[in-house]
């Protein structure tokens, strides 16, 4: 008898990515449309220039996503790591939003492959994020124990399925004939539930912050958001608007401009009314809807040095960062190479190192232009702890420095 073949990790990777997108493709109608406006976007772009391929190959492009999750405890963060350490994808760097201009209660990171043929392969990242639950500015103790005794008492993901992971990632792989099984079931891990919503719990969960609500409030988590990724922002923007689908007002990150695009720039649209059930104090079951899960799209540049970085937040800085851009940026991926402010393999200026990371500023500003107010935060000293080491620490793995990724994929010519 032959043995069954073998699907290394990046298959299992792109079936993942693909089984997300089919799924939020029924659950969400305008990510459909969304799709289908950045495929062909992304055909006019790459028909119109013929460099196209030097951020990535147009197969690449065209399959790339990221997805959003939340969860509440470090053990949920470390089944999260777990489960994705089986699709080849790991912790990348720290984003703490508590911190941003509105803030929001929770500290994330990105689960990513980081080989630049593992990238090459299929890119798909997920920003996953933990509720601050021991920041006292937003959580005081009485409803902390609660939170945490509602978190404790659920189980985000099957402990089958999590053991399961943890062998496939420790054999780098699975026979084929278990992965759809595999891979159809961590999908609908990520599911939307259908399950009532205890009312009051969810409404005194909103008080402090929507997104609270909606880690804690529910009894599972789901796919908050997935983002795919086009050659042109601004002329999908347009189009996305002349189908009628209202977008936030502005497309986040660095302005359009003629020299090198760099980092990441992305815009949304707001979170749509789906019906959901709730149970009142009675027991009484009613429908709802709840708006929580948006659309999102993104294009991407090259990966800016500690240096070049510098002179991003600089310019970002300016009341209308476009108009000073080119004070901070020069016009050339040559000079750029030249002046250290971006990566490029092989110091080769043709050979851009794409950003495969996220921004703290620009998240923060997803995750606000969805929420209908801002969180309530107290005047408390901020004593959780919290930093990228206690997260590592909290699930027990290193969590990846980009720009030590970064840096190594330059030493690749
Ligand atoms: C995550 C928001 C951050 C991005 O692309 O910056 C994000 C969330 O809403 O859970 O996805
Ligand atoms: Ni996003």
């Amino acid at each position: 008898m032959s043995r069954a073949k073998k699907l290394p990790t990046w298959r299992l990777r792109e079936r993942f990515a693909a089984g997300l997108s089919a799924m939020y493709a029924r659950e969400v109608p305008a990510y459909s449309t969304l799709l289908e406006v950045s495929a062909q976007v992304n055909r006019e772009y790459a028909a119109r220039n013929r460099d196209t391929a030097r951020l990535g190959s147009l197969s690449r492009v065209s399959a790339e996503r990221h997805g959003a999750i939340r969860v509440g405890t470090p053990a949920e963060l470390n089944a999260v790591a777990d489960l994705f350490s089986a699709f080849g994808m790991v912790p990348v760097g720290y984003y703490d939003l508590r911190d941003a201009a509105s803030p929001v209660p929770v500290m994330s990171t990105a689960f990513r492959p980081v080989d630049a043929q593992e990238l090459a392969r299929n890119p798909f990242r997920v920003f996953t994020s933990m509720l601050a639950l021991r920041d006292p500015r937003f959580f005081d103790t009485d409803l902390r124990a609660r939170v945490q005794t509602f978190l404790q008492r659920r189980q985000l993901f099957d402990p089958e399925l999590i053991a399961r992971a943890q062998m496939i990632a420790a054999d780098q792989g699975c026979d084929a004939d278990e992965a759809d099984d595999f891979v159809g079931r961590a999908v609908a891990a990520f599911a939307l539930s259908r399950e009532p919503i205890e009312k009051s719990w969810y409404e005194e969960l909103s008080k402090v912050s929507a997104v609270a609500a909606d880690i804690a409030g529910v009894g599972s988590t789901h796919i908050n958001h997935l983002t795919p990724r086009v050659l042109d922002i601004d002329e999908l923007y347009r189009r996305m608007a002349a189908r009628g689908i209202t977008m936030i007002d502005t497309i986040q990150g660095p302005p359009r401009w003629e020299g090198p695009q760099v980092l990441l720039r992305q815009t949304s649209f707001r979170a749509l009314a789906e019906p959901r059930r709730f149970r009142d104090d009675d027991g009484r079951i009613s429908e709802g809807t709840l708006r929580v899960r948006f659309g999102e799209v993104e294009a991407r540049g090259v990966a800016l040095t500690p240096k070049g970085r510098e002179r991003y937040e600089a310019a970002m800085a300016a009341p209308d960062p476009s108009t000073v851009w080119g004070r901070y940026f020069p016009r050339t991926d040559d000079e750029m190479a030249a002046q250290g402010l971006a990566y490029y393999r092989g110091g080769d200026a043709a050979k851009p190192v794409v950003y495969e990371d996220f921004l703290p500023a620009s998240a923060a500003g997803i995750f606000r232009s969805n929420l209908d107010r801002d969180a309530e935060t107290g005047a408390e000293a901020d004593d959780s702890g919290y930093s990228v080491e206690w997260m590592a620490q909290a699930i027990g793995r290193h969590i990846h420095d980009p720009y030590a990724l970064y840096e190594a994929q330059e030493a690749i010519a």
